[in-house]
């Protein structure tokens, strides 16, 4: 009772790590005691904490905060060979307090609402924060529910597209390796049911409704269908689909001047990557200071994303494209053959680049290499 009693009131206090005993809390980050903050970050995965990194070098750790409600961060995308068993689960983790630039407050809860006339959000436990920069970097959430399933599946698989991926180069790039490997595609074929029991998944055909297809299964692979997190969708900062509503080539919200978006939970229109938010970092700190001075916005984010495709334990296909779905790549050779040099990128070299560099706000994607590599022609 009395430890509950302490508990209570530590938590109050905003202590409560105490009791559970999160060092890194207490040492790297600021007590969350104010309520104003110069720079407002809002959510702790790869866009929040690099641009808390960013704007921490800006205008001083103690005026930026971030508000995030989970203890670990996690580098997802090493969850690919994880899946594989080509990298172990625990490497692919750190806890946020690790993460959080030193002197930068950690506020460990998550946004109740937003309130953009006001510069202000409201936490889930009663707290409103006033700022005067907004960076919303939320993610997105995964609907494994949307199928109504998942509690009686052990997976559900959902595939829909017409073809193998969205970048010509790459998509023929693939289709010769999935017919070198003897893989059958079927493309616009929807998931609506899955047989535990007799191992089967039943998809809709969507080019012919009403129609379905059946196939046997030993082990399902399944994407869930994506959406904005709920507080976004029903916040004044949200497009019609949910979506942060942000200027493609500048990344500042099209209504408020003062809010800016990073990564998932924005609806620029490009494939959602760490590659995507590494390029969009440097933009939106360029962006950030003109902004901060009062001045005119003239750096464009172009749309980069990569894909690194995986296509065996050494090889990989490293997709690079913009906005227009156009190649942008970064090295003087053909990147639509798989290669070994792409694989070691990808599972030796992308880890430190992530936590070292992009993590720190020092990494603002490949740009300036792949201009020193085409002698600045690309
Ligand atoms: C990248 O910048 C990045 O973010 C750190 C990734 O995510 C981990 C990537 O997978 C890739 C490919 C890039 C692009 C970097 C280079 C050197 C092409």
């Amino acid at each position: 009772m009395a430890t509950l009693q302490l508990c209570s009131k530590l938590s109050k206090l905003g202590l409560q790590n105490l009791t559970t005993g999160v060092r890194e809390f207490s040492i790297s980050s600021n007590w969350a005691s104010k309520s104003h903050y110069d720079v407002l970050v809002v959510g702790g995965g790869t866009g929040g904490i690099t641009m808390s990194a960013r704007m921490k070098r800006k205008v001083g750790a103690k005026n930026v905060a971030i508000i995030e409600p989970s203890e670990n961060h996690y580098y997802q995308p090493m969850w690919t060979l994880v899946g594989a068993g080509a990298k172990p689960l625990n490497k692919s983790g750190r806890s946020t307090a690790s993460v959080i630039p030193s002197g930068v407050t950690w506020i460990k809860s998550s946004v109740q609402e937003f309130d953009p006339d006001k510069n202000l959000v409201q936490t889930d436990d009663g707290k409103e924060i006033s700022y005067k920069y907004l960076i919303v970097a939320l993610g997105l959430q995964l609907h494994y529910d949307k199928t109504g399933k998942r509690s009686k599946a052990n997976v559900i698989y959902n595939t829909s597209l017409p073809v193998i991926f969205g970048v010509k180069k790459y998509a023929d790039a693939l289709l010769d390796i999935i017919k070198a490997r003897d893989i059958t595609v079927n493309y616009r074929l929807n998931l609506i049911e899955v047989n535990i029991d007799k191992r089967e998944a039943v998809f809709e055909t969507l080019d012919h409704p009403g129609e379905t297809k059946t196939f046997q299964y030993e082990m399902l692979h399944v994407t869930p269908p994506m959406a904005p997190p709920d507080v976004l969708q029903r916040s004044a900062l949200a497009d019609a689909g949910g979506w942060l509503d942000v200027d493609k080539d500048n990344l500042q919200h099209k209504k408020y001047s003062n809010v800016f978006g990073i990564g998932d939970c924005t609806n620029l229109p490009t494939s959602k990557t760490a590659a995507a938010i590494a390029a969009q970092s440097a933009i939106l700190s360029k962006t950030i200071s003109l902004v901060m001075k009062n001045q005119k916005l003239m750096h464009k984010y172009d749309g980069y994303t990569s894909c690194p495709l995986v296509t065996a334990y050494n090889r990989c296909v490293l997709a690079e494209f913009d906005y227009n779905a156009q190649p942008l790549e970064t090295f003087p050779f053909d990147q639509g053959r798989e290669r070994r040099s792409m694989f070691h990128m990808k599972a030796d070299l992308m880890p430190p680049l992530y936590w070292y560099a992009l993590l720190k706000g020092l990494w603002g994607g490949p740009g300036p290499l792949r201009k020193l590599m085409h002698f600045g022609k690309n």
